[in-house]
């Protein structure tokens, strides 16, 4: 838990978690969306399950805002080494067609490839956040490599115990 508390004085030192009760603890709040920077390195099928009980989903990436949130947080983290996150997208059912885990809708209007990305490889099916020079880039990696993660889930005003809509 010592770990967990001095990560969480970290991300709010650096301004990137809002502490407004309305996400839960370690967890990053932007838009109504709560956000876990994972520190541990899992599969990415045990990061899709740590998040699955965590009641939340590997995260989406759909907008340049969310986009630009999440690499803020990254660019604090990789001070620290801890780089490399798992999103919540994969290529598994058809090589080349990448969908996102949260809606099922395919990867389409908002993109953030690294350059020669994806590398269109059965191998590689999952979608990972990778730094290029000073961007947030996605690449597609070995699902059996561990690596850090995302999770997200909506916000709960912990107050009312209720949705936070529109936000
Ligand atoms: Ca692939």
């Amino acid at each position: 838990m010592y770990g967990i508390t001095l990560f969480t004085l970290l991300l709010v030192a650096l301004g990137v978690v809002q502490p407004k009760n309305l996400c839960p603890l370690d967890w990053a709040e932007f838009k109504g969306e709560c956000l876990l920077f994972a520190k541990d390195g899992r599969s990415w099928v045990d990061a899709q399950r740590d998040c699955r009980s965590r009641g939340a989903y590997l995260a989406t990436d759909d907008n340049p805002d969310k986009h630009n949130f999440m690499r803020q947080v990254m660019s604090a983290l990789k001070t620290f080494n801890i780089d490399g996150f798992y999103l919540g997208s994969d290529d598994f059912a058809f090589e080349g067609t990448w969908r996102w885990m949260e809606t099922g809708f395919p990867v389409s209007s908002f993109t953030a490839w690294g350059s020669g990305m994806p590398q269109g490889e059965d191998g590689h099916n999952c979608m990972k956040f990778s730094w290029e020079d000073n961007e947030a880039v996605w690449v597609d990696e070995d699902c059996n490599q561990r690596r850090h993660y995302i999770c997200e889930k909506q916000a709960v005003d912990f107050r009312n115990n209720t949705q936070i809509i529109g936000r």
